[in-house]
């Protein structure tokens, strides 16, 4: 029998068959020596041993994979990002839309408790930056449900993964789109204590697709072996006409980038935030 890994709590999987069935599972002691870690998302086959029991007799390819959170078989990224206390982290935000470009998985923001934005003017600006770059924004508040319907009725496949740091309100979201599901959310008196609500990763099923709700983070590393991936994952320069085709936007003569950011023309923090990327994933750099 075939089934998707749809929880793994304290290391034991739990599968969920195509019929619906859940299972427990254990790992076949040759899988655990030769894959390594399963991972929620992860295509399995399972032999039934006791009711409601299962032994995992093999692990599917993987289409790719995620290690922060992690989760196999991704097809897209709700990354998640406030402005309200525990404000978001920019650079994490970037990195996180960085990641699923070198990953080629879809992408979208998800700002979340816009109910409590006071900054209107502030929020604005940050969706017109984001959208200007190609990325499609989403306002919502689990509070009053704002966007919080348009987000799930787009046409979606697959995994879709909730990212983001501890208390930005991923799970509160998933609460918002599937009211009758028992999920864990932070109280009010520990919110920015940078403690995580939720601890494993969950996979529900939400009208065509699997919503992932995740553990907060806030490492978030990689190993990029091409420094073009990096470039190119930053789409607003792609028609910059620098002299040199190869430029990387850094010290070369007839560069546009660097003039531009400097006129305050390219976003200066998502430059910032380049720079720190390539030093930071890119062993070469
Ligand atoms: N006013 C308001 N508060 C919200 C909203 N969404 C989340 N919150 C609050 O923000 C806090 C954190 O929400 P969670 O949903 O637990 O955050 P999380 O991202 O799942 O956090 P971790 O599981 O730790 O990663 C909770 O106290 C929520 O009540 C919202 O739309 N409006
Ligand atoms: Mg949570
Ligand atoms: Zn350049």
């Amino acid at each position: 029998m075939q089934g998707l890994v749809v929880l793994l709590e304290a290391n034991r999987p739990t599968v969920e068959t195509e019929d619906g069935t859940r299972f427990l599972c254990y790992l076949r002691g040759k899988i655990k020596r030769d894959q390594g870690r399963i991972l929620v998302g992860d295509r399995v086959e399972v032999t039934p041993t006791d009711p409601g029991e299962a032994v995992i007799t093999k692990v599917l390819p993987r289409a790719n994979a995620l290690f922060r959170p992690p989760v196999a078989n991704v097809s897209g990224l709700f990354v998640v990002f406030t402005l309200v206390e525990p404000k978001g982290s920019l650079e994490l935000l970037d990195k996180r839309l960085v990641m699923a470009d070198v990953l080629d998985v879809d992408a979208e923001i998800v700002v979340t408790k816009t109910d409590l934005v006071e900054n209107k003017e502030k929020l604005s600006r940050f969706v017109q930056l984001y959208e200007a770059i190609g990325y499609r924004v989403w306002m919502t508040s689990a509070l009053t449900r704002v966007g919080v319907s348009e987000l799930i009725d787009v046409l979606r496949t697959g995994i879709w993964v909730l990212i983001g740091e501890s208390g930005a309100g991923k799970s509160s979201l998933v609460k918002a789109m599937l009211p009758e599901e028992h999920v864990a959310v932070q109280e009010l008196s520990r919110i920015g204590r940078g403690q995580q609500t939720t601890r494993w990763v969950r996979l529900l099923q939400v009208h065509d697709f699997w919503l992932a709700d995740t553990p907060g983070h806030t490492a978030l590393d990689m190993v990029v072996r091409d420094p073009h991936r990096i470039r190119s994952a930053f789409w607003e320069w792609e028609d910059a006409a620098c002299r040199f085709p190869d430029c990387f936007h850094i010290d070369e003569p007839g560069c546009n980038v660097v003039p531009k950011v400097r006129l305050g023309l390219y976003d200066a923090n998502r430059y910032r935030h380049y720079r720190l990327i390539l030093q930071q994933w890119v062993k070469s750099y």
